[in-house]
């Protein structure tokens, strides 16, 4: 599930088209939501205690990665924000990242494709030089998830959002067009890789694409996802990018197989 962004409503409707009834998921769903829960809409917290219930009741079936918008309350915040969660949801977020029920990183696989499911994906110097180049989506998210438990650096480590554009910025905040894709456009991806944060696209307001990326590139608008074709997998860019209001319509993205 791509960018909630603090819209309660929607993370209900989404949930529900996914088969969640009164509260329960599905016994045949594995939610793994890509971070940026919170700030833009109207209900950060309300999202915050609605997710906690899943984490709380379905442990196995609900995987929550941490985005940048997390990452305000984890450490010292590394942009401003107008809006502020209660200390309460600051609590929860936090409690989740101790208990390990938040992680940077997880890995699924099919009969056919190995997805890596991150924040803002894993640039191609990223994967070289701090997680040792592993082969499968499995080693990189154990590498990421140990590397967040040591609490270094690297993970939360910015990049031209925050001013500076980088080849190693992090995978809670790689930009999709100057950060991500470049690098995987000369290396063959090890595994597929899902992730929100940001689009190529603008759904709202179409832009025109980067040269190196037409004839590449394919869209469903309706879902709002995206996908990067380049040698050995795809990136998938899933945020459908709520602002103050909900884009709509929007879905996630499913994969039949197993998450770890
Ligand atoms: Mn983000």
């Amino acid at each position: 599930m791509g960018d909630v962004a603090g819209h309660l409503a929607e993370l209900r409707s989404e949930l529900a088209r996914l088969g969640a009834v009164a509260g329960t998921l599905p016994d045949d769903l594995v939610v793994i939501q890509v971070g940026d829960l919170v700030h833009r809409g109207p209900d950060s917290d309300a999202v915050i205690d609605l997710v906690d219930h899943y984490i709380r009741e379905q442990p196995d079936q609900w995987v929550q990665l941490i985005g940048n918008h997390e990452a305000q309350y984890l450490r010292a915040p590394a942009f401003r924000w107008p809006q502020r969660l209660k200390r309460r949801s600051v609590g929860t977020i936090r409690r989740w990242v101790h208990h390990r029920a938040a992680v940077v990183a997880a890995a699924i696989r099919t009969d056919s494709e190995d997805f890596l499911v991150s924040h803002a994906g894993i640039t191609e110097t990223f994967w070289r030089e701090v997680l040792g180049a592993p082969p499968t989506a499995q080693a990189a998210a154990d590498t990421l998830n140990d590397l967040l438990t040591k609490h270094d650096d690297r993970i939360f480590r910015a990049g031209v959002m925050l001013g500076r554009q980088d080849p190693c910025a992090g995978p809670l905040w790689a930009e999709p067009v100057t950060e991500l894709i470049p690098g995987w456009l000369d290396t063959p991806l090890p595994f597929s890789q899902i992730y929100g944060h940001a689009t190529v696209n603008d759904w709202v307001d179409p832009v025109s694409l980067p040269p190196a990326l037409r004839g590449r590139i394919t869209s469903d608008p309706a879902a709002k996802h995206e996908f990067i074709d380049v040698r050995g997998g795809r990136l998938i860019g899933i945020d459908p990018g709520h602002g103050s209001h909900p884009v709509i319509p929007w879905r996630s993205f499913e994969v039949r197989g197993d998450a770890a």
